[in-house]
């Protein structure tokens, strides 16, 4: 784990020390309000606000909250975690106060008057993480809990949070160490009797295996950042096809405008909605076309970008001869076609190797066989892994340079070990940059400034 020496520069340290506080509860009227203290005057404030002069470690007590004068302010509940067995690792306090604002404000003022400052965003976890409560990816995929709409985000940033990454990154950890003592091993004692020959071989086998498990979730990196972001799937095909319409059935809504003029939408039209218990942003676009309408042209020209960009595409068509031509060249392994329109009768369509749903997106017949294989598409391609995912570009930047590393420590392995060994350090390093274990002080304020306060 990093020290706090190590982050906070000369002058930062005074910071350190402050006892902070913050309610941690949403703002706004509520029933109940909680507030969370962290630092070394928690103990001091415990017993100016809630006069527990002995206030038994992860007991909750009921008392009645009081002024720097001695005035009530409420009654309510507080308990004490005494460091380090707490979300910190320092003192740390929680009071549950009524959840009005002149309650709230008069709470904020007992705590500022007994010693403590305002907790900037993320101020808790941070202190969690420099107290090595937490690695760097167990406090993203908690910031991803608290963000998380949708049962499959909330399941992908739970096991993140629960250490699922860093379960698999300490493996890999394992592995290299192996590796390098078996280098390191044919280095420093080449012609010592009982360091058998064939010691760089030995280092072949644990980096090939974590080489491997890195591809794999590099693989699988797509998908864990699309559920984390939400999905994009685009909706394509020639104007007048029924997009718009298929959108708003979809929405449930009249998000967007339909009108049998051809050329009708432009703007790219987003909808968000969750699917299969994911999140999904389906992209409405501009019926594909040559025009000489310089307007429509740049909805055209939106549309193409919005296809190329979404992680699925829907093509609608219609009875039309050559509508499957105009949206053949954008679709890709996966998509979906529906054909359009069914209420007014279906022609045989020559689809290729896509397969073709019937519908009537006007009268809703076909809809469910539609929504139901759109499921079934959404949740095999991006629904919940054993394993945890790579949800970042960071992971995936770290894990990448890790990849390159050890591709090299293979080739070096048989001509020069020594070169090896540097390299499996390099994947050392990529590791520790993925936990947050190296100095990346600009990494981890933004990432932590991300957080709401009081988190
Ligand atoms: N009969 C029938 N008409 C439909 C169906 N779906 C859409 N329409 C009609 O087809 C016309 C075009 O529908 P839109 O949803 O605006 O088509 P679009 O693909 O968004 O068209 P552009 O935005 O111009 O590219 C409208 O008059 C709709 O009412 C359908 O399933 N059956
Ligand atoms: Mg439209």
């Amino acid at each position: 784990m990093v020290k706090t020496d190590d982050l906070y520069k000369e002058g930062e340290s005074e910071n350190w020390r402050d006892t902070i506080f913050a309610l941690s509860s949403g703002s706004g009227k509520a029933g109940v309000s909680i507030f969370r203290v962290s630092g070394p005057k928690t103990q001091q404030i415990v017993k100016a606000v809630a006069g527990l002069n002995q206030a038994k470690p992860r007991y909750m007590h009921l008392k009645t909250f009081r002024n720097e004068n001695g005035n009530p302010i409420d009654k309510g509940l507080v308990v004490l975690f005494q460091g380090p067995k707490s979300f910190t690792g320092e003192d740390f306090a929680e009071f549950h106060s009524h959840g009005s604002q002149a309650v709230i404000e008069a709470m904020s003022r007992a705590f500022a008057d007994a010693g403590a400052r305002q907790a900037e965003p993320g101020e808790f976890t941070r202190r969690a993480f420099d107290n090595g409560k937490m690695d760097l990816t167990e406090a993203e995929g908690l910031a991803d809990l608290i963000d998380a709409e949708t049962e499959g985000q909330r399941e992908q940033a739970y096991r993140q949070m629960d250490g699922g990454l860093r379960q698999i990154y300490e493996g890999w950890r394992t592995g290299l160490i192996d590796a390098l003592a078996a280098i390191e091993g044919d280095i420093d004692f080449p012609d010592e009797q009982d360091v058998p020959d064939d010691l760089s071989h030995a280092a072949h086998a644990p980096i090939t295996k974590v080489l491997m498990d890195m591809k794999r979730l590099l693989d699988d990196s797509g998908r864990a950042r699309s559920v984390r972001r939400g999905i994009h799937i685009a909706i394509i095909g020639p104007p007048n096809a029924g997009k718009s319409t298929l959108l708003n059935r979809l929405a449930g809504r009249d998000a967007a405008i339909v009108s049998n003029v051809a050329g009708t939408t432009r703007d790219v039209i987003d909808v968000q909605m969750s699917v299969a218990g994911l999140p999904v942003t389906f992209s409405d676009t501009a019926g594909l076309r040559e025009t000489d309408n310089e307007i429509e042209a740049e909805g055209v020209r939106r549309a193409m970008l919005s296809s190329q960009q979404a992680d699925m595409r829907i093509g609608v068509i219609s009875k039309h001869e050559g509508d499957m031509d105009e949206i053949a060249p954008v679709l890709q392994k996966d998509d979906i076609i529906v054909l359009n329109k069914a209420d007014i009768g279906l022609n045989n369509m020559n689809t290729g190797d896509f397969k073709i749903i019937p519908v009537s997106a006007l009268s809703g017949f076909g809809f469910e066989t539609f929504y139901d294989l759109l499921s079934e598409r959404i949740k095999l391609r991006f629904g919940a892994r054993e394993n945890a995912g790579l949800t970042r570009a960071r992971h995936r930047d770290c894990i990448e340079k890790a990849v390159e590393a050890l591709n090299m420590a293979r080739v070096s392995l048989k001509s020069a070990p020594e070169l090896a060994g540097d390299d499996v350090r390099s994947a050392l390093h990529a590791i520790k940059e993925l936990a947050g274990e190296a100095d990346i002080e600009a990494v981890l304020g933004a990432i932590f400034s991300r957080f709401c306060i009081g988190k």
